[in-house]
């Protein structure tokens, strides 16, 4: 008997109903579903350009990429989906993605976002995790075969649900049993009856709308539920202080799954501003260079490693494709000031720094902003009732001015992550401060600067990587007695993951093997280990815990002993 998927509301942590009031009262939730919000963007401009993937050659007005949109959420509904279900969505940035969202926005159906590295281990997870009824994959993508492992996750998947498993594949080579997502993603043929029917059933503007993942401290990626009022206005107040309006022309190369990319401002921001979201498979400077020359991009985001990559690209290529550039917005990982400081003058456009996270609070530099204040801070909050605390190991406040580990609430910040009680406990303070183990301190004009943290996390070019998940795989092999993950500065990704390594008595611990099993085990590469230093034994703190701080101070010192 197929059991029925939890409903997302059972394991959700609302905000409180004073705290709704006040956000409705205000303004910043619009009590509107995105779907709606898009579809009346597309009612006032439907031949204005929405949406360009380059790489397919496909261009969607408007009125378009909205047809489209119901289309594929009706064809969702009669595939038997139904409004709260879950559709673990793993895409390229193609103009499927951009689809299948939308179509999901319209139908209630909430996309869980993957991320296109995530391989076996990620994927079981998340899709029992939220109990997931579909997946949505590429044929193929990098030489890894994405359908192949969506239709091997079927028996994980039953155990959970005991119900259905869609696999629906965008590509030109179906395997028996999977949907064809491009079909299901096409033209309607009766785009009146299919907005009719989505109206009907359009979902609560306090529903859940996306899942993304946490960037983790813990063994697997939590789920954060954003509800359509705090997500949209998420993408709304991003898209006005990115200076998004109908004349932007955003460009999407970070995976569009990521918060960043999706609605900060990103794809969502520019399309309910009236501009355009133009979808690129890589941030490779050659082709990302070639497609701003070509469509006239003037926003985009990257990671701190990819604007150094396009700046040391445009001191040899020269500056004229970008010159339409205007906002080049950097953001997932600490930007190094003189880095900041190149951008004007070798691209032309404005930097903006961008501190956020999956979890809710965004800080920005304002485009007005003096050039010190962008190149050497993360911006400040993006709301003016975002509610942000530095505070010290007793949750005290610290002295202005001083480095404090950041809190925060707010009308886009949930007051917990889905379907994780004892996390949460951790995570999140009794009265809903989220603990986003941030050390920052603010400075006399209001910004804040990110000086580091004081969670076990590795920040590898922007990827997340949790220390502990690392650890618990390492663990598995038998060779490993104790074992410690920790970041290892890294002049091109920021930071990389290095492994401590106390072997087992007699046993030979070797990278090469520690990367082969975590592979075979299905992890994503970027969380594999890229250096090993073998020990007797491991520092240790006060209270018996393995010294973190220790082993990180080590690293650092032998790499700059070796490149002495
Ligand atoms: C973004 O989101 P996540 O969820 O992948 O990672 C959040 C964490 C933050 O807690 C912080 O540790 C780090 O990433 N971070 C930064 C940063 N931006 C994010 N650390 C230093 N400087 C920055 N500018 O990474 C994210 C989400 C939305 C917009 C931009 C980034």
């Amino acid at each position: 008997m197929p059991t029925q998927p939890t409903p997302i509301s059972e394991h959700t942590v609302p905000w409180p109903e004073d705290a709704v009031r006040d956000y409705v009262a205000k303004g910043y939730w619009a009590r509107v579903p995105l779907g709606t919000l898009l579809r009346e963007v597309a009612d006032r401009h439907p031949d204005a350009p929405a949406l360009v993937d380059a790489a397919a050659g496909l261009r969607l007005t408007y009125g378009e990429l909205v047809e489209r949109a119901d289309a594929a959420a009706a064809r969702l509904l009669d595939l038997g989906m139904g409004p709260g279900e879950r559709i673990v969505v793993q895409l390229g940035n193609g103009w499927e993605f951009v689809v299948l969202t939308l179509a999901c926005l319209r139908a209630g159906i909430v996309p869980v976002m993957a991320l296109p590295a995530h391989r076996r281990t990620e994927l079981a997870h998340l899709a029992r995790h939220a109990e997931a009824t579909a997946v949505a994959v590429p044929d193929v993508m990098r030489d890894f075969d994405h359908q192949a492992l969506a239709h091997e996750l079927t028996d994980d998947v039953h155990e959970v649900t005991g119900g259905p498993w869609r696999v629906l594949v965008a590509g030109d080579h179906l395997a028996p049993g999977s949907v064809d997502l491009r079909a299901l993603c096409g033209p309607g043929q009766d785009p009146a009856a299919d907005r009719a029917r989505l109206d009907a059933n359009a979902p609560r503007s306090g529903d859940v709308a996306v899942f993304l993942l946490s960037g983790g401290t813990t063994g697997l990626p939590k789920l954060i539920a954003r509800t359509h009022d705090d997500y949209a206005y998420n993408a709304r107040r991003s898209a006005e202080v990115a200076g998004v309006d109908t004349g932007t022309v955003y460009l999407v190369s970070l995976p569009a799954g990521h918060n960043f990319p999706l609605a900060c401002p990103g794809i969502l921001g520019a399309l309910l501003a009236g501009g355009r979201a133009v979808m690129l498979p890589t941030p490779e400077p050659v082709r990302a260079f070639a497609t701003i020359a070509a469509e006239g991009v003037t926003h985009t985001a990257v990671v701190p490693a990819v604007a150094g990559r396009w700046l040391d690209h445009a001191a040899d290529a020269g500056v004229e494709r970008v010159a339409s550039l205007r906002v080049l917005q950097v953001g997932g990982a600490r930007l190094a000031d003189e880095l900041a400081r190149r951008v004007r003058p070798v691209l032309g456009a404005t930097v903006q720094q961008v501190f956020g996270m999956a979890e809710g609070l965004l800080n920005f530099t304002r485009l007005d902003d003096p050039e010190e204040v962008v190149c050497t801070t993360q911006g400040r909050p993006m709301c003016p009732d975002d509610e942000v605390r530095l505070v010290d190991e007793l949750d005290r406040d610290v002295p202005e001015g001083e480095p404090g580990s950041l809190l925060t609430r707010g009308p886009y910040t949930p007051r917990g992550y889905y379907r994780a009680a004892e996390q949460n406990a951790r995570s999140f303070t009794d009265d809903g401060w989220y603990r986003s183990g941030d050390i920052c301190r603010r400075t006399p004009d209001g910004n804040l600067v990110v000086e580091g943290r004081d969670k076990d996390m590795i920040n590898r070019g922007g990827e997340k990587i949790s220390a502990e998940e690392v650890e618990n795989l390492v663990y598995q092999l038998p060779v490993v007695a104790q074992v410690a993950a920790v970041a290892m500065p890294d002049r091109e990704l920021g930071e990389r993951v290095c492994l401590y390594v106390v072997p087992r008595p007699g046993a030979t611990v070797m990278l090469a093997e520690i990367r082969a099993c975590l592979e075979a085990v299905g992890v994503a590469r970027f969380k594999l280990p890229e250096h090993l230093v073998v020990v007797d034994e491991l520092a240790s703190t006060k209270v018996g815990k393995i010294d973190k701080k220790a082993l990180r101070a080590d690293i650092a010192d032998r790499l700059a002993g070796a490149s002495t």
